[in-house]
């Protein structure tokens, strides 16, 4: 075994964040003393966060669960008894069984995302016992999905341009995205950039970390992103700063743009969005005099009513000033889409009795727990933690009370959703499993293979989702295949021509291989639009129902920088709760370094805000609306525009430093795609 010996391992992130960093664990005496970066790694280049650079105290942290568990307490009270494998997995097939035989498959859910992005862990053999169950489907939309369906909506792929182009860019935009925390190699190639005399603007509801070290940053007002590019789009055309032969050649429904522009005037624009008409003049002219020029789209202008709508505009502003045939030039979301493997393979649809079984959004989770007719009986939730990310959360909570719910729990830790659990699985960590990686951003596709043995009785998604598939007697073939045997079907997908030449062999000889990126050259004549063009009118959009050209519209809540109090859920102030430096999503918010990193949870208030309330720099207030309370520290700084405050991070309950941001954030869909829209939120703070 790989994990017997002493010494360096090479290693990589798990975690949900786009760089998925080479790694090198350094192992003494059976324990991790040391996790750094790998050099070696063509992007990453041996720089890692803070996060994972303490990552040992997670893996052996003492509160790692090491035994499967049952429920002995009231759901919520964390008591338990400790129970063999054996038991467990009867206990579960037992009850999925009669669950299926009493309300049908459907009544069982599966609740998953990225705690771990290894493939394997999330996208095998997981899938292929739902699949095979008949479970309810799950739509994975938490993270970036309405984005994602608004760059799509324009550029048909999943993909754009490539990070190690972008130190060519004279000018940067990053909008929307704190790349300082959350993509800190994108910052290290805008810095070559910028050696070279390239700008860096910034555009965000706060000054964040990014903003901090930024050349220009524009605050504007939370889910205005659409006025703001199409304000641009007005200037890029009025002053003729447009490629119109690109525009002729390589897009669709141009004049109809220019004419949709021509009503955001920069006044129009700035009452909007806040930013003074000036800087808007400003901005256009900076972006459509540069040579080169690239956007960093972020997911935060996603988390929105309007995401879609937010991303779609945005992912428009290239294609004007023909900046895709340029070396670095252009603009990305996710580069996801290159990466892409043979899901078919991994998941087995095939095996599903019930192709079209009821589908599930885990952003209405608290509302599909509450629904009476076909309930949901049985739940298994892995790789994430329902409890702190979902939205509404007391309404998340309240289904995760119900007597009559089974639910399994797959997990390191006794998170707040594990609590809740009728039975508890020990999981592995990433560094005690074999799995393949893809990044959502860089091109290199990575192997992990284990550098530690499973501690106690810990077992891996793979091992437990395959226990459970023989114990259900499901096709024995899908659930005996070995774990390379699993890479190489992930690997084989002749559709995906980025994917040529990667393969298992060549990963364990060389850790990370470099995807073919040839195809890339003549990406513009194939983009998978109908049309084959970059849609700036967007036929598809038009016959679902939503504006076919790039347009604002207003949050539901009822802000725009004026309060709408006719809206009956309306409070006067934004609540955004972007992740911190320190945790990923709620991963670390459990860990005493990274809490220790990150101090305390607080709210950001602008300094009228806080005047016009008797708020004081450190006072304890309560933030509230029609879902919820929660209570928490103010800190008063003029980062915001007055009317948006700011919670970071996403803390777990308890231990005296909770801050449950969640439980004030709606659980509606965004316009594309279903996703969330964490960052529509609006509040009312008062002193405590
Ligand atoms: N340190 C750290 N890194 C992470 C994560 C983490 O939790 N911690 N999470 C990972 C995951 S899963 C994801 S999806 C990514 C997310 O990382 P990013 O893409 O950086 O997205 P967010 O951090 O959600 O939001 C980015 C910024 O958008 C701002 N914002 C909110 N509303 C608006 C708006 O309407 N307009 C504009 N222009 N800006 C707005 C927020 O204030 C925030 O500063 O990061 C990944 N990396
Ligand atoms: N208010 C607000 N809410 C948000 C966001 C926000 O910005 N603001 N961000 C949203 C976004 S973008 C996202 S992506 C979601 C993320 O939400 P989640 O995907 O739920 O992310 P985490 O909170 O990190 O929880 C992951 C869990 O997986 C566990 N885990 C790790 N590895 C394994 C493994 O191999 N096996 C098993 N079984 N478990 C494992 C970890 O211990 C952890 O408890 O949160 C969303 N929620
Ligand atoms: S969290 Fe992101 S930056 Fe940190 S080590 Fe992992 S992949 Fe790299
Ligand atoms: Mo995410």
């Amino acid at each position: 075994m790989k994990h017997s010996g002493e010494g360096i391992f090479p290693a990589v992130c798990p975690l949900d964040c786009p760089d998925t960093c080479g790694l090198l664990v350094h192992k003494k005496n059976g324990k991790i003393v040391k996790v750094e970066g790998n050099p070696e790694h063509p992007v990453t280049r041996g720089a890692i966060c803070n996060k994972v650079r303490h990552m040992a105290e997670r893996i052996h942290h003492p509160e790692r669960l090491l035994n499967p568990l049952r429920r002995t307490g009231a759901k919520g009270e964390g008591k338990f008894e400790e129970i063999s494998w054996e038991e467990a997995i009867a206990e579960i097939t037992g009850t999925f069984k009669k669950l299926a035989a009493d309300y049908g498959p459907e009544s069982i859910l599966p609740y998953s995302f990225y705690g771990n992005m290894g493939v394997l862990s999330v996208e095998g053999m997981d899938r292929r016992f739902f699949n095979a169950l008949g479970s309810s489907l799950l739509d994975r939309t938490i993270c970036n999905s309405a984005g994602t369906a608004g760059w799509k909506a324009t550029m048909g792929f999943n993909g754009g341009a490539s990070p190690e182009d972008t130190v060519n860019a004279d000018v940067i935009i990053v909008w929307g995205g704190n790349i300082v925390s959350t993509n800190m190699h994108q910052v290290v190639l805008a810095e070559q950039a910028r050696k070279r005399g390239a700008q860096v603007v910034v555009i965000d509801v706060h000054r964040n970390r990014t903003a901090q070290w930024a050349d220009w940053f524009l605050p504007l007002y939370p889910g205005t992103d659409a006025a703001l590019a199409l304000g641009m789009m007005h200037i890029l055309f009025r002053d003729g700063l447009t490629d119109e032969d690109f525009l002729k050649r390589y897009t669709l429904g141009y004049e109809e743009l220019r004419q949709q522009a021509m009503s955001y005037t920069p006044e129009m624009v700035s009452s909007i969005t806040g930013i003074p008409a000036g800087d808007i003049e400003k901005l256009a002219k900076l972006y459509g005099e540069a040579e080169t020029s690239y956007i960093h789209i972020g997911n935060g202008l996603q988390h929105h009513d309007n995401g879609g709508m937010n991303v779609r505009s945005i992912s428009c502003l290239p294609a004007l000033t023909g900046q895709w045939l340029k070396t670095g030039g252009g603009a990305s979301k996710s580069n996801g889409g290159y990466g892409a493997m043979n899901s078919r393979a991994l998941e087995r649809p095939d095996l599903r009795p019930n192709p079209r079984a009821r589908r599930i959004n885990m952003n209405r989770i608290g509302e599909a727990l509450e629904r009476t007719e076909h309930p949901v009986k049985g739940l298994f939730v892995y790789c994430s933690n329902p409890l702190v990310v979902a939205p509404d959360a007391e309404r998340v909570r309240a289904g995760f009370e119900r007597e009559d719910l089974f639910t399994v729990v797959h997990d390191l830790f006794m998170t707040d959703t594990a609590r809740y659990a009728d039975i508890i699985l020990p999981a592995t960590s990433t560094f005690e499993n074999t799995d393949l990686y893809s990044s959502y951003w860089h091109h290199y596709i990575q192997l992990q293979e284990p550098v530690l043995p499973a501690p106690g009785q810990c077992k891996s998604n793979f091992e437990v989702f395959s226990l459970l598939g023989k114990a259900m007697g499901f096709d024995a073939e899908a659930f005996s295949q070995t774990e390379e045997e699993m890479i190489q079907e992930a690997l084989s997908y002749p559709r995906n021509p980025y994917l040529n030449g990667v393969s298992l062999e060549r990963l364990k000889e060389e850790r990370h291989v470099k995807l073919d990126m040839t195809p890339k050259q003549t990406f513009l004549d194939n983009l998978p639009t109908p049309s084959g063009k970059i849609e700036l009118y967007s036929k598809s959009l038009e016959l679902a129902g939503l504006p076919p050209l790039p347009t604002y519209t207003p949050l539901k809540e009822g802000y725009d920088g004026i309060r709408r109090p006719e809206l009956e859920d309306a409070y006067p102030l934004m609540f955004i709760s972007p992740p911190n430096h320190n945790f990923l999503n709620s991963t670390f918010s459990n860990v005493a370094k990274h809490q220790g990193m990150e101090k305390e949870p607080m709210l950001q208030i602008h300094p009228e805000d806080a005047a016009a309330r008797g708020i004081t720099d450190g006072a304890d207030v309560t933030v509230f609306n029609g879902r919820g309370r929660i209570e928490i520290k103010a800190r008063v700084m003029d980062k915001m525009l007055p009317g948006t405050v700011i919670s970071q991070g996403l803390w777990w309950e308890g231990k005296g430093r909770s801050q449950r941001s969640n439980v004030l954030t709606p659980d509606r869909l965004s316009d594309m795609g279903n996703g969330a829209t964490f960052f529509s939120s609006t509040v009312e703070v008062e002193l405590r």
